[in-house]
This record gives structure tokens, sequence and C-alpha cells, in this order.
């Protein structure tokens, strides 16, 4: 097939001469600005049914000129190939755990240094205070544009198909899968561990061909995405608390009138603050839900998963790395960490 110059040339005329006479052809009754959405979570956890809310209110109240479309559950790529799309602009908007994050954005990782958050409280006056507002000045340095508040995953707890964790000997060698990130590679050679870099989009299936022998998620995460199906402990480590920043591709934001962009703004807030509110409430309930399911649980002490990272020296290379201003921000609500 070729294409005729002449007849493409009258075309692109014709549409121009169209929209100058107010004359919309169909194709065109498509939103002024179609945005897209995409996660690494499931349809069903909060994080997505609190986004597609947001994004029918947006369409409602911009009367239609925007219209963000969701792609849960990785549909789109793993955390790393999204983290490029949302660079380039082939994505919109994208829910990405700091840690993660970490790879282009070196700062962003800092929450994630293990035991720092004693509880939900201290998390939220740190993510939400001083430490988030460092971590969304950094993510704007690298061309994203961070929302205020960012999204509760939760404390991480390690499961295991082979044995449970009950001590920081039993990490010893202990084949785990780790989010894409230097602070998790470190964190688990730390404790002696085989730690290995997988997508979460790979998760389900290097548990089931036990490519690893574990993972560390928070248990909504585990009973949402069935990891429980692959997996028969848990332990109860909570060594770090880890959520999602909403990150948009910094030029897309830049663009949007400033009255869509205080709409966008103002319904993802109130539907981060929703999702950290379900979260708590299916934190009431979800151990309960995953015993019940057959996953066999184990509270071990902390102190000494704490004591093994002081003495591999993790708090001190991470103070280094991270430096001190940005730690100095952090101890601000961990209390003295190194
Ligand atoms: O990849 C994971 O383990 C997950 C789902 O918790 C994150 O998004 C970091």
């Amino acid at each position: 097939m070729t294409i005729d110059r002449r007849k493409f040339v009258q075309t692109l005329g014709g549409s121009a001469a169209l929209a100058a006479a107010g004359i919309r052809p169909a194709f065109a009754q498509a939103a002024e600005f179609q945005l897209k959405w995409a996660n690494n979570i499931p349809v069903t956890h909060p994080s997505t049914i609190r986004v597609k809310e947001a994004a029918d209110k947006i369409k409602a109240e911009t009367k239609g000129r925007v219209d963000i479309q969701v792609f849960p559950n990785n549909q789109l790529g793993g955390d790393t190939d999204m983290l490029s799309q949302v660079r380039s602009g082939a994505i919109d908007f994208f829910p990405l755990s700091g840690l993660i994050l970490q790879t282009l954005v070196p700062l962003a990782g800092i929450n994630g240094v293990a035991f720092a958050f004693k509880d939900y409280a201290t998390v939220w006056s740190a993510m939400d205070g001083d430490l988030g507002a460092f971590i969304r000045e950094a993510n704007a340095k690298a061309g994203l544009f961070t929302f205020d508040k960012c999204l509760d995953n939760g404390y991480r707890q390690i499961t295991s198909s082979t044995k449970p964790i009950v001590t920081p000997a039993d990490l010893n060698g202990f084949k785990i899968r780790v989010p894409v990130s230097p602070l998790w590679t470190s964190l688990f050679k730390a404790f002696g561990a085989s730690p290995a870099s997988i997508n979460f989009s790979e998760v389900y299936s290097a548990l089931q061909t036990k490519v690893v022998e574990g993972q560390e998620n928070p248990l909504s995460i585990i009973q949402i995405a069935k990891l429980y199906e692959v997996q028969k402990y848990c332990s109860l480590t909570g060594h770090m608390w880890d959520g999602q920043w909403v990150l948009a591709n910094g030029k897309m934001w830049a663009g949007l009138p400033k009255d869509l962009q205080a709409i966008i703004a103002k319904n993802v807030g109130e539907a981060v603050v929703k999702q950290r509110e379900d979260m708590a409430r299916l934190n009431d309930t979800v151990e309960a839900d995953l015993k019940a399911k057959g996953l066999i649980f184990n509270s071990p002490d902390k102190v000494p998963f704490r004591a093994t990272l002081t003495k591999a020296g993790f708090y001190e290379e991470w103070k280094a790395k991270f430096g001190p201003e940005a730690w100095a921000k952090l101890e601000q609500y961990s209390g003295k960490l190194a």
C-alpha cells in the first residue's frame, strides 16, 4: 500500500478547516487530556480501588477534560519498566515505593532504613513532614512531580516456603526475593541472606517455582496477591515500613492548566487519605484471615535483628550514603540509629 502524498496533505488541510470552523470530527470527542495511571498492585487492593474512584471524580469535576485511565497489576510492565515509562512520558502517573525509586533518586530509599519507625503515628509525621518534603524535592530534581501524601503499603514481614525465620541466624544463606533497590539488597546482605532483585510482577512465579525460598511484604500484599498460596511460614519481623509515592511525569504535570492540576491534586489527596484508612482497617483482620488460609505465623524478638544490622555496619553505611542532612531528618523521627 502506498500513501498518496497529495491526498494525505488534503486530509490534513481538511481537518484543520473543520477545527477552525469549530466542527469536531468524531475522534476528537476524546478528553482533552487523556492520561495513564499504572501500578504494580492487584485490582482489589485499596490503592487501585481508591484511584479509580478519584479518576471518576476528576473526570466529572473537570467536565470531561481530564480522563485518567487506570492500568493496575503490572499491565504496563514491571516496576523498573514503569519507572522508565513515567520518566519518558509513556505513563503519566505512577505510584512507586521510595526504595525502588532509589535506583533513580538515591535519597528516596531513606524510609526503608530498617526499624526506623516504631509505629504508624511516627510514619505519617515523618512522611507527611520534613522527611517526606525533602524526598519530594529530590524527586523534582529528577524530573518527577510527587503528590504531597504517599500511599500506605505497610510494615513488611518475611514469608518462607522452607522454614520460619525466628532468629537472625535463620536468614543466613536464605534465598529471598527483594524488590529492585540498593537498600533492600544491602539490608538482606547485612543479615547474611542471598537476596535476589525481582520485580513484583514476577514474585508469585518465583516463589511457586522455588527460584527463591521467601520474600517480604506487608500482610495486605501477601493476602491480596495470594502469596500465601506459595508460602508456608510468616515471621512478623516488621523490619521496615514501606509506602508508595504517587509520581507524575514532570513535564506533563507542568503542562496542565492550573485549575486542572488543582482538581487532580485534591482528588488524589483524598484518595490517599481514604486508602490509608482502608489499610488500617485491613490490618485489623488480615493476620487472622491468613492464618485461616493456612499460613503459619511466628513473632520473632526484633532486638537481635537490629543488633545484627548494627554489627554488620548497615546503619553506618547508609548514614554515609544518605549524608548527614538527610540522616538528621530521619533521626528526627526515628531517634538515634547510628
Ligand atoms: O514489590 C513489592 O514487594 C511491593 C508490592 O511491596 C512494592 O510495591 C514495593
